[in-house]
């Protein structure tokens, strides 16, 4: 709970350590009730610190401390003192060592941080603070050390013990316990490191580094999920050869494991040579594994993997920094993904959930820089902007650089800092030493909040054959920021003419074009370009690739969308396109819903779609993401004042209107790749994964229609499909329909079938969770008595209350405020149980101001109740405090 830690740190106070730690030896004894940690510490006075013995102070939370040596001399109570988060003693000379045995329960761990039981098996979470529920330490990560770590447990519960590094030493002992000893070679900061104990079994493959090193790779698994692991394995192979050929990165250690557990609360972990992954971004087959959990897998696989150099040979000073690793690796797992499948649909996809999620967090009261300067709890700054906007700011450099020089920057980054731990001023250093590039203004991304706007305008003077574009960038203020000073904007650009040809582009100044598409760097507050020799008045092509993280205003006309749906070069601009035209009718159907007339569908939207939907040549996941209407999420986003029933009304308006006048071609995609799915075995790569995306879409229009023929044909998929893909989606689309009967069979055959399968049945509960129908709470009320259901599995929560809260906007917010007080109960029972759960649960009570007043009153409500409900966690109480601030 909260204690001297609910203060806020700030980034100008950060000291460099006073002590350093060369090695830390470590010896775990497992027991069911309790578990001892021998931690011994060979330490020294830090250099760059300056002179005298000052205190040391060593991290330390819920440890029982059994005892305490300073080179070998037991130490009494009055050699040191304890509080419940520090030990403090004074040391005598420059080099010295600490030995402590403390006590720890990770049997009754639920905050699932430090050392914590998942099911039957023992394992680590460090990061950021977890290290401190271990052991007493200097729990920072510019404190690196190697490691030594032996554990001991009963052997046959826990046949497989684990640490970083590689094994050195093994054996039994009386009473049935064994024993093994890993060592790190590589010094590491505490939150790197990791314990498993369990009964496992792992698959076991091999990868020959570029300098013909052999590397063992084993992924751990319990028994039952062995069937389950080929599809990490084959990610694994593919990103090591990735950064080996993009990078130049090869791996360090002759042996990197992976071990899947069922209860975590993030995504997975990069400790060294022992990465541990929530069980749901390691499994995945067919049968189990919809594609999009196949590709978050191969995602998730890559972008600890490659943590591997961006994070461990070189990591972060302090916690202000996290985007260092984190901005960087989703930059680069990213662009692995876009290399491996579709660049464009990886691109489309990363956008639609920045815009979305990101910009959201941008505009609310939690909004910080990519490089924030003060937190109350580091939990919480793992964001979307430290992590999206994070690889954005990466996406930029790489994009003023180019490639080549980018290459050049990341090499001299790794050589210069390997084995340190830097900043992010460090990183941007060695980009500006090898381009020759200056980035000081480009680095007010790091640290100014908010999504800037970019107003461009344009006039074309016919005589003088000019184009001129005029930009306007401006940032609104968040929290702690009222002023903001121009930022460096990369824009990616192209200018069409009638027939849709690109122009050549030729800046006023320059003796000759430079080819049809190139990046504009906006500095100024505003600034003009003319581009000259323009002979017709084009049609610009703004921003191609989201080449900046903005808000892009300009003033298309929905026939102009239309033509750059058809005609752009750039295939995320054509999504783009499509997805501007269907903001302007969905805001029109919106306006006419809160004016109380009859909706109308601008024909337009169905005409481009039908141009999509006829034109076979293209590739099916673009014309199913081009397909996607904008969601609700996102038309809360871009509106001033969010009206959720007219929102709902316009989307679902749209949706039907479209499934009737598309009826049709929408048959006919749809039984067409029906009918290839029925006759190919799954395969988990980017033309299969279009095929089942553009089906599945269709699916979803076309039961609309409510027509016996497709809810046969939706009966049959659910039924007979052979793939987790298009079983779930018939789920989906049945769950939204009026088929009450089918509907019920259907929920009740995929429980039955899938009930000793937690990451099946968290699907089951999503779909559910996210069926806008009316009833919603009820159904997530009664959901949460299901037998299958805790709110001590993170996935759980997730699947039916994040869901839920999420992605089921017009249940979750009834006018009623009955959504927000259910949100609330459970915020308050999970901060006991796991704070850092709670407080992401907590994120859309935190956005009241987008909503009319009777809303915003009920939320407060709600997150005053919370503020009072008793002792908060000061994960919970950060959140809660800011947003009522
Ligand atoms: N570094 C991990 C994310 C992570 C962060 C915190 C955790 O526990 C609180 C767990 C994982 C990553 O980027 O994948
Ligand atoms: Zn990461």
């Amino acid at each position: 709970m909260r204690t001297e830690q609910s203060k806020t740190i700030y980034l100008k106070d950060y000291q460099v350590p006073d002590y350093l730690i060369d090695e830390t030896h470590l010896t775990f004894e497992l027991f069911e009730d309790h578990s001892l940690v021998h931690a011994q510490l060979v330490m020294r006075r830090n250099p760059a610190a300056g002179a005298g013995l000052p205190k040391l102070v060593l991290d330390g939370q819920q440890l029982e401390l059994l005892e305490l040596k300073l080179d070998d001399r037991e130490l009494g109570e009055g050699d040191y003192t304890l509080t419940d988060s520090h030990l403090t003693l004074q040391p005598t000379q420059e080099r010295f060592v600490v030995d402590s045995s403390v006590r720890i329960h990770p049997e009754s761990n639920t905050a699932l941080e430090g050392l914590y039981k998942s099911g039957t098996m023992f394992c680590t979470q460090c990061e950021a603070e977890g290290f401190r529920k271990i052991t007493f330490y200097l729990d920072r990560p510019d404190v690196m050390s190697k490691f030594t770590t032996t554990v001991s447990a009963e052997k046959h519960a826990y046949p497989v013990l684990l640490s970083n590094g590689n094994p050195i030493a093994s054996g039994s002992e009386e009473g049935g316990r064994h024993w093994a000893t890993w060592e790190d070679p590589f010094k590491k900061p505490a939150y790197l490191f990791a314990l498993v104990a369990g009964d496992l079994w792992c698959v076991e493959d091999s990868f020959t580094t570029m300098s013909s090193r052999e590397v063992a790779l084993r992924i751990y698994v319990e028994p039952e999920n062995i069937d389950k692991v080929q599809h990490a394995m084959d990610s694994l192979k593919r990103s090591m050869k990735w950064d080996e050929e993009v990078y130049g990165r090869e791996y360090d250690l002759d042996i990197f494991m992976i071990v899947a557990v069922n209860d975590f609360n993030m995504g997975a972990m990069e400790n060294k040579g022992l990465n541990i992954f929530n069980s749901s971004c390691v499994l995945a087959k067919a049968e189990t594994a919809t594609d999009a959990a196949h590709q978050r897998v191969e995602a998730v696989v890559a972008h600890e993997y490659f943590h591997n150099w961006s994070g461990n040979r070189v990591t972060c000073r302090d916690w202000f920094q996290l985007s260092l690793k984190e901005g960087f690796t989703v930059f680069r797992d990213s662009e692995f993904s876009a290399d491996t499948h579709s660049r464009t649909v990886k691109r489309i996809e990363d956008v639609a959930y920045l815009r979305t999620h990101q910009f959201a967090e941008d505009a609310g009261p939690m909004a910080h820089p990519v490089r924030p300067d003060a937190y109350m709890e580091i939990s919480n700054f793992y964001t979307l902007t430290i992590y999206e906007k994070g690889a954005e700011v990466l996406r930029m450099i790489h994009t003023l650089l180019g490639p080549e020089l980018f290459r050049k920057g990341s090499d001299l980054y790794f050589e210069r800092h390997d084995g340190q731990a830097v900043t992010c001023d460090d990183f941007v250093k060695a980009m500006e030493d090898a381009s020759g590039i200056d980035l000081t203004q480009f680095k007010r991304w790091y640290t100014q909040a908010g999504t800037p706007r970019l107003e461009v305008s344009e006039a074309y003077d016919e005589a003088a054959q000019t184009y001129s574009l005029t930009f306007r960038q401006s940032c609104p203020a968040t929290p702690g920021q009222s002023e903001k000073l121009p930022f460096v904007i990369p824009v990616a650009l192209g200018l069409l003419d009638a027939q849709g040809f690109e122009l050549p582009l030729r800046l006023q100044g320059e003796s000759a074009a430079q080819g049809t598409s190139r990046v504009l760097s906006v500095t100024e507050a505003e600034q003009t370009f003319t581009f000259v020799g323009v002979v017709e008045k084009p049609l610009p092509s703004l921003l191609r690739g989201f080449s900046a993280p903005v808000k892009l205003h300009f003033p298309y006309s929905r026939d102009q969308l239309m033509f750059l749906m058809q005609h752009d070069s750039d295939g995320f601009n054509r999504w783009e396109a499509g997805q501007q035209l269907s903001v302007q009718v969905l805001q029109e159907l919106i306006g006419q819903h809160q004016r109380g007339e009859a909706l109308v569908l601008d024909q337009r939207l169905v005409t481009a779609l039908r141009t999509l939907l006829e034109d076979e040549s293209l590739d099916q996941a673009m014309v199913a993401e081009m397909l996607s209407l904008p969601g609700e999420a996102y038309l809360t986003e871009i509106s001033e004042v969010a009206d959720v029933e007219a929102i709902h009304a316009a989307r679902e308006f749209a949706r039907k209107a479209l499934a009737d006048a598309l009826f049709a071609p929408l048959w006919a995609r749809y039984q067409a790749n029906r009918e290839v799915s029925k006759a190919t075995p799954y395969v988990a790569e980017a033309a299969h994964f279009a095929r089942r995306s553009l089906q599945n879409i269709a699916l979803s229009y076309l039961m609309l229609s409510e027509k016996p023929e497709v809810l046969a044909a939706c009966v049959d998929q659910f039924d007979n499909a052979d793939n987790m893909t298009e079983r779930l989606a018939a789920l989906a689309v049945l769950v939204n329909s009026p088929f009450q009967e089918e509907q019920g069979k259907a929920l009740a055959m995929f429980a039955d079938f899938f009930k000793d399968n937690p990451l099946v049945m968290d699907q089951w509960f999503s779909v559910q969770a996210g069926c806008p129908l009316p009833g919603g709470l009820e159904r997530v009320h009664a959901l949460m008595q299901h037998e299958a259901f805790t709110l001590k599995n993170p996935n759980k929560v997730r699947a039916l209350i994040g869901a839920f809260a999420n992605q089921n906007l017009i249940n979750f917010h009834r006018a009623d405020g009955a959504g927000y007080r259910f949100l609330a109960d459970q915020v308050i029972t999970l901060n006991a149980l796991n704070p850092q759960i709670a407080s992401r649960l907590l994120a859309p009570l935190t956005r009241w101001r987008k909503y009319g007043s009777a809303r915003q009153a009920l939320m407060k409500a709600e997150l005053e109740r919370i503020l009072a409900s008793g002792e908060l966690s000061s994960d919970v109480y950060e959140v809660v405090s800011k947003s009522l601030a």
